[in-house]
């Protein structure tokens, strides 16, 4: 800052006063940082997105502190380390999945069926005058868990009635493709009457949501965990029209309430309500790949999770449980199924995928970001040529193939596909099986640590 010199200068009293007023700044700072040594993170994400993959990796990167350049407090020199912590309930199984990923045929993680927790203890020095002074190694505490993605779809349940869930899960079902896989369920919606048994409807409708899952690859399933591996018919319900016998009405009214008291709520109140800090990882090239009405749905998902998620004061989750997010990542999870130079597109097209929700975020006053990443890089980009033209390549080893392959993946459109993309199946993005896993090696991630940097960076200092 330029100031004129004044007597105060000249006894050197401006700079004693900026002195005692930095300090008294870093005495504040260091109060804030002594009660704030928790971060909680909550890695968001639809089925298959890459939640598990991500979180293991964010640990073996962190327990391994290599490999992460665009970590300040690793690039400084002023990491330490760190040390899995134990937990109240059933703990995030990392090093299973650690075995699995560096075992010489590593392969990825089952789809997650149950909640885990996990606690990390992050060490490094301080960097503030008077931390470096007081308690030179910092720490930090992080706390991340996972969960089936499908959980995450009940969220948007906490701010409806039983009346408009039936009538937007109607609406839906009657659009194709879903009505396409409905017949079933749609005969039995024509055959209510008095002595139709909910436990039955729930059956048909469980059969149902698990063909739009499964078959039509769509992302929209609620109630969510009737479509999980231990669904139970008991506690589920389906939507049903306006006049539907009222008793069965009813009977199913309750049963809509009772999932939101005793499943979803607790959920949210126990974890999602503490989140300090939230990465949303989007699959994009499976949304691609799986066309225009997989792609629409996949983005109105997204929508309605962040739309329960709102992070202004009004919101429905601020009401219930008072969450306080103060920094939000954005995410195109398995960039490596893409050539380098197609990252940037990539990031862009989440942008634009995501640009009502992140709007609404920064309004809120939260730090926004958004990524391509690979937790775990499992392919290298090459150049070839063909017929006198180059291309960026993809080596890697193919999902059911055995050897390394090297393939031209195909181009990310810079803007929202239009027909004319969707006509030409220009979208076979592939899946690949996974690289091995070790420890000191570089290599193993895409922009991992530059998300480790948006989400913990200031808490590392
Ligand atoms: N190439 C590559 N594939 C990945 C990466 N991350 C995830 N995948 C692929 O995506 C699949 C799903 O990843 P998970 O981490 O299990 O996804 P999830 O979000 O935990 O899924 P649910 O447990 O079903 O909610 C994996 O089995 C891999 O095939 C990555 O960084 N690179
Ligand atoms: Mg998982």
């Amino acid at each position: 800052m330029n100031r004129t010199p004044g007597y105060g200068d000249w006894f050197g009293l401006n700079r004693i006063g900026d002195f005692v007023q930095d300090l008294g700044n870093e005495v504040a700072e260091f109060g804030d940082r002594l009660v704030d040594r928790h971060v909680r993170l909550a890695v968001t994400g639809l089925r298959r997105s890459g939640k598990t993959v991500f979180t293991t990796a964010l640990v073996h990167h962190l327990l391994d502190g290599h490999d992460l350049p665009f970590v300040a407090a690793v690039h400084e020199g002023r990491y330490q380390g760190a040390r899995l912590l134990p937990v109240g309930g059933t703990a995030f199984p990392f090093e299973r999945f650690r075995r699995v990923l560096g075992d010489d045929t590593p392969d990825w993680p089952a789809a997650t069926d149950t909640l885990t927790t996990l606690k990390l203890e992050l060490r490094f020095q301080a960097t503030g005058f008077v931390q470096r002074w007081v308690a030179p190694t910092g720490s930090l505490i992080l706390e991340v868990i996972d969960y089936p993605g499908e959980w995450l779809l009940d969220l948007p349940l906490l701010g409806m009635d039983y009346g408009r869930f039936s009538a937007e899960s109607m609406a839906r079902d009657e659009r194709q493709p879903r009505a396409g896989i409905a017949g079933e369920w749609r005969a039995a919606l024509q055959g209510l009457n008095d002595a139709s048994d909910p436990v039955t409807l729930v059956e048909v409708y469980r059969r149902y949501l698990a063909g739009v899952q499964h078959d039509l690859a769509l992302s929209i399933v609620q109630p969510g965990r009737l479509v999980t591996a231990d669904p139970d018919p008991k506690t589920g319900f389906a939507p049903l029209p306006p006049d539907a016998p009222e008793a069965l009405r009813q009977a199913m009214e309750k049963r809509f309430e009772r999932y939101k008291r005793r499943v979803v709520e607790p959920f949210y109140k126990n974890h999602f309500s503490r989140f300090d800090r939230q990465i949303v990882l989007v699959d994009l090239l499976h949304a691609l790949n799986a066309g225009p009405a997989h792609f629409s749905d996949c983005q109105e998902a997204l929508a309605t999770i962040l739309e329960s998620f709102r992070y202004g004061a009004n919101s429905l989750a601020a009401r219930l449980f008072q969450p306080n997010i103060e920094k939000l990542l954005f995410a195109a999870s398995k960039a490596d199924h893409v050539a380098a130079n197609q990252h940037a597109n990539l990031k862009q097209l989440l942008e634009l995928m995501i640009a009502p929700a992140r709007r609404k975020a920064r309004f809120a006053g939260l730090t926004t970001d958004v990524l391509a990443l690979a937790a775990l890089r499992s392919t290298d980009t090459v150049r070839t040529e063909h017929h006198g033209q180059q291309l960026s390549c993809v080596r890697g080893r193919l999902k059911d193939e055995d050897r390394e392959t090297v393939l031209f993946p195909g181009e990310i459109p810079s803007d929202l596909p239009e027909d004319e993309d969707w006509r030409s199946g220009r979208f076979q993005f592939r899946e690949f099986r996974p690289r091995r896993l070790v420890p000191g090696q570089k290599g193993q991630h895409l922009r991992l640590d530059q998300a480790i940097e948006f989400l913990l960076g200031d808490k590392l200092a």
